[in-house]
């Protein structure tokens, strides 16, 4: 992977304008972010633009366009022309097609390394900017926010493989720290009972999603909640006050036989930024991806990239902003879904949103139900949503469990959507697709027998 690297770098150098085209979710963002830094620094002519899916139109445009060099970050493994229409390099993790030329693909998938959890888009566009120049190993961070925006660390309940790699980097560099610590989102942000009300990794039962037992769980600990006006945060918390939370969460979960793989979830590793304050937003690797997430899917790229690239003033302002209206959606959207109602069939489970919710965050809302208390974990989980084009996204997620019984949903997605005159793509545990309207039943039916396929042959096997 390094001497390919090295390679896309060299035809960088060689180029004397270049554009960037990335993928509007976090680690796109991210990824995004280290190109233009690093063109930036170069003194290159430069341009960047965010899309959220790369089809025949943005192709023919970027064709037309004629730009000296197009770099594709966190998108573009399915390009497989070799009509060299396009100078392009892609720096992508997710699955390629058999018939990629690899002379201008970076992608883990080529080097047999999993793009679900070894590196991440942003990752294997450090790993460009660092052949460039070493120096850009302060950009390191970024590919960590990325892995991370992906959920990269959710397997393991840390980064593994070449994210380990790139983590080291940017401990050399001094810019990010790795601890063990509990897992749940908003250490450093949300009061201590909220952080528990809002935990799903894994949850816990009679506090997730319950403020006031969360609160007497609290209590009952002798945990002082408050500290003068302010709500005290984990962060906050003494050692030994964390301790025996930590301890009395584990207790709870083995007394109700969640036993010990399941326990030990509660704590990983968790990433922070020695640059940044800490208690904002930007502290914590998780919390800066989900600020990233909430400029991104609400079409604002523009203000989480300037945030990557060191904004503190008003890019930052708004990007709170965006976050707060991006909770507000994903309380709406979960409501919206479970009042539509979550339909069963064999082998999966779905719930069309309509216009109810917008199809870039469907995906995040179907993977917060199938992570909630009341809703199966045993069936992948669909999301339906239209498009502003007039079409339907689909995003599917999956469990590890699943993955291991055989699932794969990018596989199944895109081989569904092709049939059906749709693109579709991803991960094995989490995958998209677009379809044209009016084919849901359709998809549903197809993706239902190709789904129990992968999960009975591997039984077999
Ligand atoms: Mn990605």
């Amino acid at each position: 992977m390094y001497k390919r690297a090295g390679e896309l770098a060299e035809i960088v150098h060689n180029s004397k304008e270049i554009h960037i085209v990335t993928h509007i979710d976090a680690d796109g963002i991210a990824a995004g972010a280290i190109a233009l830094q690093t063109l930036k620094r170069l003194g290159k002519k430069h341009s960047i633009e965010f899309i959220k899916q790369l089809d025949e139109q943005v192709m023919n445009r970027l064709k037309n366009e004629n730009h000296n060099l197009v770099w594709f970050t966190d998108l573009g493994s399915s390009i497989s022309d070799n009509s060299q229409s396009i100078n392009k390099i892609i720096t992508d993790h997710h699955v390629c097609s058999d018939d990629v030329d690899f002379s201008y693909h970076l992608n883990p998938h080529l080097f047999n390394l999993d793009g679900a959890d070894q590196i991440s888009g942003a990752g294997v566009t450090y790993l460009v900017s660092k052949s460039i120049n070493k120096k850009n190993k302060d950009l390191s961070f970024l590919a960590i926010i990325g892995a991370c925006g992906d959920l990269q660390d959710r397997k393991n309940c840390k980064l593994i493989g070449k994210n380990q790699e790139i983590l080291k980097d940017g401990k050399d560099a001094g810019v990010i720290q790795s601890k063990i610590d509990i897992r749940f989102f908003g250490r450093e942000t949300r009061p201590v009972y909220k952080m528990l009300q809002y935990s799903n990794d894994p949850i816990l039962p009679g506090l997730t999603g319950r403020e006031s037992a969360c609160i007497s769980f609290l209590q009952d600990l002798g945990i002082t909640m408050k500290d003068g006006d302010n709500w005290r945060k984990w962060v906050d918390l003494s050692k030994d006050e964390r301790k025996i939370i930590i301890s009395n969460i584990a207790q709870l979960l083995l007394a109700k036989g969640f036993g010990h793989k399941l326990t030990k979830r509660i704590i990983g590793e968790v990433y922070v930024l020695n640059n940044e304050v800490e208690g904002i937003e930007l502290h914590d690797v998780k919390e800066f991806a989900t600020l990233l997430n909430s400029t991104a899917r609400y079409g604002k790229p523009d203000v989480g990239i300037n945030v990557c690239l060191g904004d503190r003033n008003k890019w930052l302002g708004e990007a709170r902003n965006l976050l707060r209206g991006h909770r507000q959606n994903l309380v709406e959207g979960l409501q919206f879904a479970k009042e539509e109602g979550i339909k069963k069939r064999e082998f999966l489970q779905y719930f069309h949103a309509g216009s109810g919710i917008r199809d870039t965050i469907v995906g995040i809302v179907a993977n917060m139900l199938l992570n909630s208390e009341e809703i199966t974990s045993d069936l992948p989980m669909l999301g339906f949503a239209d498009t502003e084009n007039g079409d339907v996204k689909v995003s599917a997620r999956g469990t590890q469990q699943l993955v291991e019984r055989g699932l794969d949903l990018s596989k199944a997605l895109k081989k569904v959507a092709a049939e059906l005159n749709g693109v579709g793509g991803g991960h094995n545990i989490a995958a998209g697709a677009t379809i044209p309207k009016g084919k849901e039943e359709e998809f549903i039916d197809i993706l239902e027998k190709e789904i129990k396929n992968q999960l009975y042959s591997s039984d077999v096997l």
